[in-house]
């Protein structure tokens, strides 16, 4: 493999397909390399080495390997300036726009999940993320000033983020708050992410055809 070109290790219909929809919303080049997670081929030996997690996604490129998505939505958004999905060191942006990424990994989906798993909260003081209605409020407050996470400015944010709320509400973990559903119909109807759908559900379908 020429290390300078882009691996991705992909399963369709999970949290990967977020970072399907940013390289195509990027116009990157790159190689995928797709597992079914029913089958369980992500855990097996040879993508352990890769990734001991065994997760997805996950990103090889000049010998290195970037895991979590706010890590790699971070690091491809940078390796594509000329996309102008991240705004760049220097920009008065750059510090809410790292907010953001890092806010969907470490108070977002932690609070998600502990709802979703009706885990008793800790004390607020103590929760990473406070608690679940704070933390809602916090998203809903920034989202209502949009039309993007940003303001006017889209940026790869609100692809993670998109992603993650229409994840969130398809399980009812969130409610469908009309803030929600009209941030992720304004991302769905970018055609680089409409192009990245219709390819997760075709490799979705391909699978669900090889296993019946
Ligand atoms: N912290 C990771 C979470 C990745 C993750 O949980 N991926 C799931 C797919 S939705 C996965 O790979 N599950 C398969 C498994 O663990 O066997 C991130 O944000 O990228």
């Amino acid at each position: 493999m020429n290390s300078h070109r882009i691996l991705f290790h992909h399963a369709p219909h999970s949290r990967s397909t977020s970072t399907l929809m940013l390289l195509e919303e990027l116009g990157a080049q790159y190689d995928m390399h797709v597992m079914n997670l029913a089958a369980g081929e992500n855990r097996q030996p040879a993508y352990l080495k890769v990734n001991p997690m065994g997760k997805v996604p996950a990103i090889e490129h000049r010998g290195g390997l970037v895991t979590e998505r706010p890590a790699i939505f971070a690091y491809l958004a940078d390796l594509f300036p000329e996309a102008g999905l991240a705004p760049g060191l220097g920009d008065p942006l750059r510090g809410p726009y790292l907010r953001w990424l890092a806010f969907c990994g470490t108070c977002f989906e932690p609070a998600l999940l502990d709802h979703l798993a009706k885990r008793p909260g800790m004390p607020v003081g103590q929760c990473p993320y406070g608690d679940f209605d704070m933390t809602m409020a916090t998203v809903i407050k920034q989202l209502s000033e949009g039309p993007w996470l940003l303001g006017d400015r889209f940026s790869a944010l609100d692809i993670l983020w998109g992603n993650a709320l229409a994840w969130a509400m398809s399980l009812g973990i969130v409610p469908r708050h009309d803030v929600f559903e009209a941030y992720v119909a304004r991302l769905m109807a970018r055609p680089a992410i409409q192009r990245a759908a219709d390819q997760d559900a075709a490799l979705s379908r391909a699978q669900m055809l090889a296993a019946a």
